[in-house]
């Protein structure tokens, strides 16, 4: 893969345990990169089963200049294609979602069925041969539920190990017999970047997040006692491992694994203690859905987190679920999808009101934006230089910046 050597240069000269260059938050070469390198060659998440429950049913997503076409088939499958036309290269799916029996482009009919084959094309004669113009595949697998496609032609293999351990975290949640109660779009002034270095800190929850934090510890993500918490940080960790306990008893997988750095599929998952009344992500730590997900009867199950780079967190709660996809729009703006799962019987006014479903996250949706923003702005700013990340909060951003270059070198050797 091609690069300058001012983008060489750059990635040689990042210091560990430093935010990145202004370069990295700012350039149209590295953001074109990134869209190749990271978004062309990774597992992306880029969206959920309930998106898309019956035969025929699609959604298109965009990385970078590709547009993809995520679609279940008639066998049920998943099954992913680049939506491009193989006639004369128009978009095929021009709505965001939609139903269909065979996918038909618009412009002169050219139709395919569900498998990508071109199965109609009319007026070009006896000598047109069909069957290697079918549609371009895009690989894509789910992870209970949770949907990744990856643009390369060989993908990183070891994507199996996080699909089969997040199978088992995931599992007893039975995302596939959710629906979406609610989704958000909120665009971000902001490299994709900063949107995800946010997201990897708590440092900065307790004086932004009034609502997040409610029921959730800053100490679940990435802290390392310091001189000043040191006794927090334990006692979270005591109750970390008494509650552990109580969900791997019951079945529910819990313990902490974190391969963010130490894989090419990076990920990260742990079943959260939450505060207060311990059930869900809410104004009052209650359930917001009286209908459990799956088989459960119980409502304290905290909160089971899972990270991926380079573009999601997930939050799976006893009678809710709340998934994040990043998906990058310009070297200076990014969409952040956001859906709110409730079990599919769920009913609206009776079993779930929308607005205390999403009450957290809408709230802590809109103070990271502003966070994101303000960073976006400083790092424009020429005055800006990387600083040093806190060891006692801050390992998981430091955790992403070293995934993030390494997989970028890895790219332009
Ligand atoms: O959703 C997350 O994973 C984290 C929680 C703390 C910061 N960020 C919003
Ligand atoms: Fe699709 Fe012509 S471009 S049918
Ligand atoms: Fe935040």
């Amino acid at each position: 893969m091609k690069a300058s050597n001012g983008v060489r240069e750059l990635l040689a000269a990042r210091r560990t345990g430093h935010s990145l260059d202004a370069q990295f938050y700012t350039s149209q070469e590295i953001f074109d990169l990134d869209m190749e390198a990271i978004f062309g060659r990774h597992w992306i998440y880029v969206g959920v089963e309930p998106d898309i429950p019956e035969p025929g049913d699609y959604f298109t997503v965009k990385l970078g200049r590709a547009s993809v076409v995520v679609l279940r088939n008639d066998d049920m499958e998943l099954r992913a294609f680049h939506n491009v036309c193989r006639h004369r290269g128009a978009q095929l799916c021009n709505a965001h979602k939609g139903s269909v029996g065979n996918l038909v482009c618009p412009y002169h009919q050219w139709t395919y069925d569900l498998s990508g084959k071109l199965i109609y094309a009319e007026h070009m004669g006896e000598d047109f041969d069909p069957s290697g113009r079918g549609l371009k595949r895009v690989h894509v697998e789910s992870v209970a539920g949770l949907i990744f496609v990856c643009l390369a032609e060989n993908p990183p293999e070891d994507f199996a190990r996080m699909r089969e351990t997040m199978a088992r975290y995931i599992g007893p949640h039975q995302l596939a017999d959710c629906k979406i109660a609610v989704q958000d779009e909120i665009v971000e002034a902001g490299n994709w970047k900063l949107v995800m270095e946010n997201n990897r800190e708590c440092y900065h929850c307790v004086s932004n997040h009034p609502e997040l934090t409610i029921s959730l510890y800053e100490y679940g993500f990435g802290y390392q006692p310091s001189p000043s918490n040191i006794e927090q940080v334990q006692a979270f960790r005591d109750l970390t491992e008494r509650e552990h306990a109580r969900w791997e008893a019951a079945g529910l997988k819990s313990a902490e694994i974190d391969e963010l750095d130490s894989c090419v599929t990076g990920f990260r998952t742990k079943r959260l203690p939450l505060d207060k009344a311990g059930e869900s992500q809410t104004m009052d730590a209650k359930v917001a859905c009286q209908k459990l997900l799956g088989n459960f009867g119980e409502r304290n199950l905290g909160g089971l987190s899972f990270w991926t780079q380079p573009n999601s967190w997930h939050h799976f709660m006893s009678d809710h679920i709340v998934t994040f996809t990043v998906l990058p729009i310009g070297p200076d703006q990014t969409l952040v999808r956001t859906k709110w799962l409730v079990h599919k019987d769920a009913v609206e006014g009776r079993d779930y009101d929308p607005a205390k479903l999403t009450a957290v996250w809408r709230a802590t949706n809109q103070q990271d934006r502003e966070l994101v923003e303000m960073s976006q702005r400083g790092v424009a700013d020429p005055a800006y230089e990387p600083g040093p990340y806190s060891p006692y909060t801050e390992e998981l951003v430091e955790k992403f910046a070293n995934w993030y270059v390494g997989r970028l070198k890895a790219a332009v050797e």
